[in-house]
């Protein structure tokens, strides 16, 4: 029997992998929050994937963080702010060998997941993939992309890859995943917090060119100080295409923010403030970005880290 995936986070992201690993055969387990949310889940059939129209649903069998099971494979599907109190919860019930899948957006998450649990190999994923919620245990496949993954530390790729080909997640394994993680911070520092700030889709961005090339200089003047040049090539240029390419979009901290619900400042344009700080480098755009972000929270009444 192959080594069950441990999933915590009944979200987007959790569910929309939940439900393809289980269509593909594998053993699956989806940890919720706690004895409520557990009676919740039995109570309905199961995880519902709804793409291009048809919903399928998949019994994945549920259980809590205090369950007794050890878990060997554990994929994190929870936001950036929950990743490392959840994972210090199930530090227990990893196995000597345990291996960790980070899917959180920015940095700064899983340097701290990492170190509550030294023993583990903790794996770093970013992905273009997209999905919402519509309902309770109910995904909805939203946008097909790309999940890179990688481990800094150890370049080499693990054998469980071949899991994520069974199940159809359009994966590559990165020996530079740092370089990726910080190129799409980078984009979501660029587009994410204007498009709150100016109340507008992606695509709003195109009046605010001037504004935009401000931030990408000092954020390519970042990467380069924190040695990710390659992060840093032609950043301009990508942030303009992806603008673009989505400007029919509302980024995902618009969502976060129209919704009332929290934002991942913190791992993203809250990390680059912090790092340039470490580093001595004065970003001035950047930092009044980040305070004008912050104060518009707290005018909401949201948190503002
Ligand atoms: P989500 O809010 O839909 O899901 C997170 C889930 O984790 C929630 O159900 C929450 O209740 C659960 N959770 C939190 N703490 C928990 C705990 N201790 N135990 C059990 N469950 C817990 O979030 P999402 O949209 O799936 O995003 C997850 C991460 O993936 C984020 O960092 C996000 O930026 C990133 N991401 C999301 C998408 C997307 O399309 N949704 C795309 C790319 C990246
Ligand atoms: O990833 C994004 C998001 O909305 O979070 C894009 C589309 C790249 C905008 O930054």
């Amino acid at each position: 029997m192959s080594t069950p995936w441990h999933i915590l986070g009944a979200g987007s992201l959790g569910t929309l992998w939940a439900t393809r690993l289980a269509r593909a055969g594998l053993p699956v387990r989806l940890i919720v929050r706690d004895v409520t949310r557990l009676h919740s889940y039995n109570a309905a059939d199961g995880l519902t994937l709804v793409e291009n129209g048809q919903a399928n649903t998949y019994a994945v069998p549920g259980e809590t963080p205090d369950n007794p099971e050890p878990i060997r494979r554990l994929l994190v599907a929870c936001k950036a702010y929950d990743a490392e109190n959840a994972v210090a919860r199930l530090a227990p019930r990893l196995t000597p060998d345990a291996e960790i899948i980070l899917l959180q957006n920015g940095l700064g998450s899983q340097d701290a997941v990492a170190a509550r649990v030294p023993h583990a190999r903790c794996i770093s994923a970013s992905s273009t993939e997209g999905a919402f919620r519509d309902g309770d245990w109910r995904v909805v496949f939203a946008g097909h992309g790309f999940t890179w993954l990688g481990d800094a530390a150890h370049p080499v790729a693990p054998i469980w890859l071949d899991d994520l080909e069974a199940a159809k997640i359009p994966h590559e394994w990165s020996t530079d995943i740092l370089t990726r993680l910080w190129r799409k911070l980078a984009l979501n520092c660029a587009i994410n917090p204007l498009t709150v700030l100016h109340n507008c889709r992606n695509g709003g961005l195109q009046a605010h060119h001037c504004e935009v090339a401000t931030l990408c200089a000092e954020l390519a003047e970042l990467l380069q100080r924190c040695g990710q040049p390659a992060a840093a090539e032609n950043l301009q240029q990508e942030v303009e295409r992806v603008i673009q390419a989505t400007a029919a979009n509302y980024s995902s901290m618009y969502q976060d923010v129209a919704n009332q619900r929290r934002t991942e400042i913190s791992y993203l344009l809250g990390h680059a403030c912090k790092v340039a700080a470490r580093h001595q480098l004065n970003l001035p755009h950047l930092n009044q970005l980040q305070q004008r972000l912050i104060a518009h929270l707290r005018s909401l009444g949201l948190p503002s880290d």
